[in-house]
Order: C-alpha cells, then sequence, then structure tokens
C-alpha cells in the first residue's frame, strides 16, 4: 500500500500539467504555515530576557538601572555601549560595598556604646520623629475663646481646728497612697486590682486603657494639693489619651468619669490639653445619639460609632439615670465650643420626657429607643434611676438658678418619689423603696444613700416654703444610712438593706452583703455638714474613713470587701476609680473649711467632678432659645 505523497514537492507520479493544489494539500499547507507563526511568536515571547538576567544576578532586581532606561525603547541600544554599561555595574558594585561596610562600622560603634547611651539615641530620634509628624499635621483646630467663669475656692481650705486638720492629713495619705499604688502597678489600665497588683478594667470601658482612674482622680489630686502627682496624670494624658480605639464604652459612664473628670481639671488647673480632650471625647459619643427617638444607646463603640443597649435591659430599653446624665457635661461642651449640638442633644430627651404619660408621676427606669416607649415600671432613686434626679435639680442650679424648666420637673418629680416611694419603718427610720409594677419594695440600696444631700441640695428653692422639710428629709435619710454601717461588724454599709419582717437597715442576701468603697453615704454626709454644720456628720464620716483604712487598705491600695457582716472579710481585689474621684474627695472636704469649693459657685457632676455655675443671664448659648431659661 502507497501512502500518498504530503507535499507535492516532487512532480513524480503526478501529471506533469497540474497547476492547482488538491483541497487536501492546501490544507496540509495552512497547518505547517500557522506552526511557523506559532514558533516565530513563540521565540519572541518566551526567549529569556538577557538585560532583565543580568540585573537579577547583580541584585539590582528593583532598582533603576541606568542603562534599563535606554533598552526600554528597543533592543537598538544594547551592546552599543556595553563599556560604559560595565563601568556603572562597577560602579554600583562600589557603592554596595560601601554601604555594607559603613552600616558594619555603625553597628560595631553601637555595640561599644552603654544601655544608656543607647536608650538616649532612641530617644532622640523618637523625639525628631514626633517633631516631624507635628509639623505634618497642625492637631485639632483651636477651639473659640470663651469667658472663663468664675474659679474660686479652689485651693486650701485648712480647717482651724488642729484635730480636723489631722483627719483632713490622714485622707490626704490614704489618696497618696492609692494613688501611688496606682502609679505603680496598674498605670494606664482604667482601675487597679491592689491584690494581685496589676491592672484591673470592667465592661463599662469595653475593651480598653484609658487611664479612667488617672482621670478621675485628677481634680482629687488638685484640690488636695498634690500637685506632682496632678502633673504626672496630665502628662499621661497629653501622650497616651487616645479616643480613637475600637471600645464598646457605656455613654454614661465615660461621660461622668471622662468628660466630667476632663472638664473638672481644666477650669480648675485652666490647662488647655483637658478642655480638648473632653470635647475629642465627646465627639466620640455624639453617634450613640442616632436612634429613631434621639435617646441614646447605653453603649459605642468609641471607633465605629455604633451603638446598641444592654442585653439585660427590659426590652431593648435604654436606662434613665444613663441617658438622663449627661446635661451638665454637654451644657459645658456648648458653652465651651460653641458647637450647639450638645446643648440640643439633651435638650431633645428632656422635651422627650415632658411629654409622656408617667404612672403615678413616676419616671420608670427603661425606656426604648426606637418606639419610645416605657420598659418595666419599675422606678427607684437608688440604681438605674438615681442621677437622673440629680441632674435634673443641678441642671438649675448650674443656670445660675435660671433653668426654671429644670427645677419645676425635679420638684414634680421628688413629689411623686415622697407620695410613692418614701416611707418610715416600725423602727422610725425613714427610707426610700423601689416601686416595681404598682408595689412597693421595702428595700433601700446604698447607692440611693446620695439622696439625702440632693435633698438638703435642693431644700432652698422648694416650692410652698418647703425648705424646711426638705433639709429634714435629707438629716433623715443621712441618719438611715449611717445606721445601715452601724449595723455591720465592719461599719461599712452593704449594698442594699431591707425594711420588712422585723429588719431595719441590713441586708438579708449574701450577694448584697458586699461594699466596693462606694461614696453616696459620706457625699450626704459633707452636704449635710456644709448645709447644718452639725458636727455628728464629721463623726460619721471619721467612722467611715477609719473603717475604710482598717479593712479595705492592703499594701496594693484600696480594695472592697465582699461580707460587711462578717470579721473575716475577703476582698474584691478591686480599686474603683470612684474611689479616688468621690470617697475621698468628699471625705477631704468633710474636713476642710467651707471655702474649699463653695456651693454657690461650684456644683459636682454625679461623679463628684466640680463644674463651675454658668451665670447663663448674661450668656446665650449656642442653640438654645430664650424661651427656654
Ligand atoms: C459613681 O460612679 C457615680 O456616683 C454614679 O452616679 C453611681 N455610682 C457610682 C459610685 O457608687
Amino acid at each position: 500500500m502507497t501512502t500518498p505523497a504530503l507535499l507535492p514537492l516532487s512532480a513524480a507520479g503526478y501529471p506533469p500539467c497540474r497547476r492547482t493544489l488538491r483541497l487536501s494539500e492546501k490544507f496540509i499547507l495552512l497547518l505547517i504555515l500557522s506552526a511557523f507563526i506559532t514558533l516565530c511568536f513563540g521565540a519572541f515571547f518566551f526567549l529569556p530576557d538577557n538585560s532583565k538576567h543580568k540585573r537579577f544576578d547583580l541584585g539590582l532586581e528593583g532598582r533603576a538601572h541606568p542603562s534599563h532606561r535606554h533598552t526600554q525603547g528597543g533592543e537598538a541600544c544594547l551592546g552599543t555601549d556595553s563599556h560604559q554599561h560595565r563601568e556603572e555595574e562597577e560602579s554600583l558594585r562600589d557603592k554596595i560595598r560601601a554601604d555594607h561596610e559603613r552600616a558594619l562600622q555603625e553597628a560595631k560603634e553601637k555595640l561599644r556604646k552603654s544601655r544608656e547611651e543607647l536608650q538616649a539615641e532612641i530617644q532622640t530620634e523618637k523625639n525628631k520623629v514626633m517633631e516631624d509628624l507635628k509639623k505634618k499635621d497642625p492637631g485639632p483646630k483651636p477651639l473659640p475663646p470663651v469667658p472663663m467663669p468664675k474659679v474660686v475656692g479652689v485651693s486650701d481650705g485648712e480647717p482651724p481646728e488642729p484635730d480636723v486638720k489631722e483627719k483632713r492629713d490622714k485622707i490626704r495619705e490614704m489618696m497618696k497612697h492609692a494613688w501611688d499604688s496606682y502609679r505603680q502597678y496598674g498605670w494606664g489600665h482604667n482601675e487597679l486590682k491592689p491584690l494581685a497588683k496589676k491592672g484591673h478594667s470592667t465592661n463599662i470601658f469595653g475593651n480598653s486603657q484609658l487611664g479612667a482612674s488617672i482621670v478621675d482622680a485628677l481634680d482629687t489630686l488638685y484640690i488636695m494639693g498634690l500637685h506632682e502627682e496632678f502633673k504626672d496624670g496630665q502628662e499621661w494624658i497629653e501622650q497616651n489619651l487616645d479616643f480613637g480605639v475600637n471600645a464598646e464604652v457605656s455613654v454614661f459612664e465615660v461621660n461622668i468619669r471622662f468628660i466630667g473628670g476632663l472638664l473638672a481639671a481644666y477650669y480648675l488647673s485652666g490647662q488647655e490639653v483637658f478642655k480638648l480632650k473632653a470635647v475629642q471625647l465627646a465627639e466620640k459619643l455624639l453617634p450613640a445619639f442616632n436612634t429613631p427617638t434621639g435617646i441614646p444607646w447605653a453603649m459605642v463603640n468609641l471607633k465605629s460609632g455604633v451603638g446598641r443597649n444592654w442585653g439585660w435591659a427590659s426590652a431593648g430599653s435604654s436606662i434613665l439615670a444613663e441617658f438622663g446624665t449627661l446635661h451638665m457635661e454637654f451644657v459645658h461642651l456648648t458653652y465651651l465650643t460653641g458647637n450647639p449640638a450638645y446643648y440640643q442633644k439633651v435638650m431633645h430627651i428632656r422635651k422627650l420626657l415632658a411629654k409622656m404619660d408617667r404612672p403615678n408621676g413616676l419616671y420608670p427606669n427603661y425606656l426604648n429607643p426606637r418606639t419610645g416607649r416605657w420598659g418595666q415600671h419599675h422606678t427607684s432613686v437608688g440604681g438605674l434611676g438615681d442621677s437622673f434626679y440629680e441632674y435634673l435639680l443641678k441642671a438649675w442650679l448650674m443656670s445660675d438658678k435660671t433653668d426654671s424648666e429644670a427645677r419645676k420637673t425635679y420638684d414634680d418629680a421628688i413629689e411623686a418619689i415622697e407620695r410613692h416611694l418614701i416611707r418610715k419603718s416600725n423602727g422610725g427610720l425613714t427610707f426610700i423603696g423601689e416601686w416595681k409594677n404598682g408595689h412597693l419594695e421595702r428595700k433601700m440600696g446604698h447607692l440611693a444613700c446620695f439622696a439625702g444631700g440632693m435633698f438638703a441640695l435642693g431644700a432652698d428653692g422648694s416650692p410652698d416654703d418647703k425648705a424646711g422639710h426638705y433639709l429634714q428629709l435629707g438629716a433623715e435619710i443621712a441618719h438611715t444610712c449611717h445606721e445601715s454601717y452601724d449595723r455591720t461588724v465592719l461599719k461599712l454599709g452593704p449594698e442594699a438593706f431591707k425594711f420588712d419582717s422585723g429588719l431595719e437597715a441590713v441586708a438579708v442576701r449574701q450577694n448584697e452583703k458586699y461594699y466596693i468603697l462606694r461614696p453616696e453615704v459620706i457625699e450626704t454626709y459633707w452636704y449635710m455638714w456644709r448645709f447644718t454644720h452639725d458636727p455628728k456628720y464629721r463623726q460619721w464620716g471619721w467612722e467611715a474613713a477609719q473603717a475604710i483604712d482598717k479593712y479595705c487598705r492592703v499594701s496594693g491600695g484600696f480594695s472592697g470587701v465582699k461580707d460587711v457582716y462578717s470579721s473575716n472579710p475577703t476582698y474584691d481585689d478591686v480599686q474603683q476609680s470612684f474611689f479616688l474621684a468621690e470617697t475621698l474627695k468628699y471625705l477631704y472636704l468633710l474636713f476642710s473649711s467651707d471655702d474649699l469649693m463653695p456651693l454657690e459657685s461650684w456644683v459636682f457632676n454625679t461623679e463628684a467632678h466640680p463644674l463651675p455655675v454658668l451665670h447663663l443671664g448674661n450668656i446665650t448659648l449656642p442653640g438654645s432659645e430664650p424661651a427656654q431659661r
């Protein structure tokens, strides 16, 4: 069998006169042609690029080679200046060699230097980088200048009586111990674990290290004349306090502790940094108000601005004492920045609440920020409700008594509370119970003990000339709360105490027997002292101070105790930031003369941070309407 020839290269076997090719021959020819073209393209694209390989071999990949630019326009220049090319490569090699030698030399010199010299060098370089950064970033815009409110009575206050002075000195020493311990073991963390001797934090600060104890303690340090410590705290704030962190924090806690603390430090010391930091933080809180009603979420992520409520709160509600405890700080923010947003946010809350029906004239503790409806009908002057009432009164005081709307709202609220929540026990102790769905629970929390001071503070200016009545009510609450301390083994008050089934001012449940260095009882003693000068308040304050020093003091600071009825209590190992902000400040003021932080000029926020009275008769806040005042 013969195989037909593939190519018509020879005429043999074919008729001599045939000029055209057969179809199969044409096809074969086409195949060969296309194979040839593919081969040529392959050669063009896949053959190695010599110049590239050369650069790679020299370790110069990625560096601009002087000759590289020439070759880019085509191969025309290759080989035309190969001599020059070699010289350039040679000089580059020399340069690399020289660089290596210099680096080696520097490393040798560094090794010869002492640790201190090296640290100093690193610091100088760091400072240079910081300086360069500062030059590039002009920082936040300066705030508009506003008249500084009258700042009076911020130091001294030394009592004339030597024994009182001795007590005051002791309180200052306790503050030193609390601060120094935190400085040594917890610096920069939010709080301190005084037994474990390390930092501590809770969910109210999210996953952050914002130095809550520093910010909370600053004004106490200032008032006590601990200026070195104050400066130390200021430096930390200048260099480290950054609110751009991915942390979900409590809007209320951050407002009362941080914004309140920074504003107070600003007013006391006049240092601009505190004002700037307060404003930076306030901006981070504003997204929390982006709800259908304008009632803020309980928590906000400082970085993303996403807000939400506590999982445990009734029906997804926000908490009365949280969204109702922003007014003082936010009014000051508008005053200092000229930005009406802060003022408008808190006035919006006030207006919304004024329009709502209140069961028995009482404010329930839960309000849903989506629907604007109350959650569970639970009213308390202790936790969840407390500082809402306090801020109504203080809004009036802080406005130089011009915010009559706030005063009226306070008076109405207190009237309903007196009618439904305040009772006398069989043993004659006046207590504030809790209202739950139409039923009065005969239990009072340590937190509610602040109300004694509030009633006394609000006595002047109360309607129908009831000043005497409210001062008396304050005295009765102070007495009851003192009893709750006096009836324990440690002479420190439990978290909650009952007036039921023969029980008078004592805790029943194990989980209500703890004392976590809270200030409310001492706060009430201080207000009562200021308004009456009855020596028993100093006496009671001193009893509490001694008990704290005896049972809560440990080598690493001060700790809460788990059972005030046990002579051998265990510690909770937390030094709360409010111990430095409030408990020790109120004790110090209790043993100072009245010209230190006079109440005509200062209003203390709920974390005991003093803010000056704003004489709003002479000032119009941006965003406010004259009719509101
Ligand atoms: C403080 O943070 C504030 O006083 C707040 O209003 C409620 N209680 C704590 C301290 O007990």
